[in-house]
């Protein structure tokens, strides 16, 4: 089948998804082509903290109603350390606050949205092909249904992650990636037990970090530091409990954490990784496809919100009036608020976990800076007016 769109979006993760409702919103036709299941997809664990200008998003296109309804609004994180918790308080120093609801919930909601509107999303397409991002008829290929399919469109969005195709089709020499890796991992699981505390605890412990999140009043997503290189195998379920217990405890308190049956194990890398530019021709990426962050800043899904943003203001402007200004500033812009994060990451990363290759030295300069952005004022607010999201730049004249 051969068919047209104005834009072909790659990938039903949340950047390819929010964009085709913020296109949609904006009078833009698109199609969405996703290689795995709804199924999937919408049972995949992953993020779950959303910075208001996220939530925000999500209300002007109408689908936060089950977000209001389900999630949990947070007004602070605690930072564990040396036995003891201190709390930052988000709206005290920024007037902001953060909402905790899961990733793969959030994809639900604008799938149903999409198909409810009946807009095209088409899951389980493989062999995708990308023809044409230099000239001004881009053309998408795939399987689907055990037939070939075409589309002709005027743009490709990439918001296929960080092993899609899209970043890939981009010529050998025009795109430069920056990449860190990280001598950590985590080990995440996903349990039927209520939460340990009312809020998210980021602990450092000279056993490794560990982190207590949750996705609902009856789950929690809780992790620890492990090596990168471990096989799963190495952690069961009574090691990552122990380890838990251990990194969290505070003498004295009585602090526990509820324990359950675990309905997820996995193990997850660390790394940062940004492609720059973020375009090529009529090929835009968008979200992983583009960077990746370490999880500790809980910034990765807002960041391919916040990219979509962007380049819906751009392809806005070029349907409206073949502008290209906000289309050619697009990978600029973005890349202004990505390395941003991908710094508050790399910070909160390194803050947080102890690094076996440290010296006596790192360790007692680890546990000052601990000490320091707990205690003093400023040091909280920057990680807070971070946490809880930087502004977005506003599109200016174009
Ligand atoms: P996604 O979600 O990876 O979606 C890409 C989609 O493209 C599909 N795809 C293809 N489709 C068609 N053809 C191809 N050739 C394709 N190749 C791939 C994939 O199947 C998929 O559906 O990327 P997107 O949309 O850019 O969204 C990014 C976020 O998923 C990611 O940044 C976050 O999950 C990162 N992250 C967190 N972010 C936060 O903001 N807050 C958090 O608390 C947070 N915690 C996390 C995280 C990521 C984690 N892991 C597992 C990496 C915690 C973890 C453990
Ligand atoms: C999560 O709930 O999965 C989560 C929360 C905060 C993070 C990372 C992951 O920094």
């Amino acid at each position: 089948m051969r068919e047209r769109t104005q834009v072909a979006i790659i990938g039903a993760g949340p950047a390819g998804l929010m964009l085709s409702h913020l296109l949609a919103q904006a009078g833009i036709a698109s199609i969405v082509l996703e290689d795995r299941s709804r199924d999937y997809v919408e049972n995949r664990i992953r993020a779950g903290v959303l910075e208001e200008g996220t939530v925000g998003m999500l209300d002007d296109l109408g689908l936060g109603e089950r977000l209001h309804r389900d999630s949990l609004v947070h007004e602070g994180i605690e930072i564990r350390f040396g036995g003891a918790g201190h709390r930052i308080d988000f709206p005290g120093l920024t007037g902001k606050r953060i909402t905790v609801y899961g990733q793969h919930e959030l994809v639900k909601d604008l799938i149903a949205a999409r198909v409810g509107a009946g807009l095209p999303v088409r899951f389980e397409v493989s062999g995708v092909r990308l023809e044409g991002i230099d000239g001004e008829t881009p053309r998408v290929r795939y399987r689907h249904d055990g037939a070939d399919h075409e589309i002709d469109c005027d743009f490709i969005a990439g918001c296929d992650g960080f092993r899609g195709v899209c970043r890939a089709a981009i010529p050998n020499g025009q795109i430069v990636g920056y990449e860190r890796e990280y001598p950590f991992g985590w080990v995440g699981i996903l349990v039927e037990a209520p939460p340990a505390s009312p809020e998210l605890i980021y602990a450092h412990h000279s056993r490794g970090f560990a982190l207590l999140s949750m996705r609902s009043p009856t789950v929690s997503r809780l992790y620890v530091q492990c090596d990168p290189g471990d096989d799963i195998a190495q952690w069961p379920d009574g090691r990552v409990w122990d380890e838990l217990e251990q990194r969290t405890s505070v003498p004295g308190a009585g602090f526990r954490i509820p324990r359950g049956p675990i309905l997820q194990k996995g193990i997850t890398p660390m790394r940062s990784f940004v492609a720059e530019p973020m375009q090529h021709g009529r090929l835009f990426l968008a979200g992983d496809a583009a960077h990746i962050v370490p999880p500790t800043g809980a910034k990765g899904l807002n960041l391919a919100v916040a990219d979509v943003r962007y380049l819906t203001e751009g392809l806005a402007a070029w349907y409206r009036d073949r502008s290209t200004t906000l289309l050619d500033r697009y990978s600029e812009r973005c890349l202004r608020r990505v390395w941003k994060a991908q710094r508050f990451s790399w910070w909160m990363t390194t803050m947080l976990h102890p690094n076996p290759a440290d010296s006596a030295f790192d360790r007692k300069r680890q546990l000052a800076e601990l000490d320091y952005v707990t205690t003093s004022e400023a040091a909280m607010r920057s990680l807070a007016e971070n946490y809880v999201g930087l502004p977005f730049e506003p599109p200016g004249l174009n």
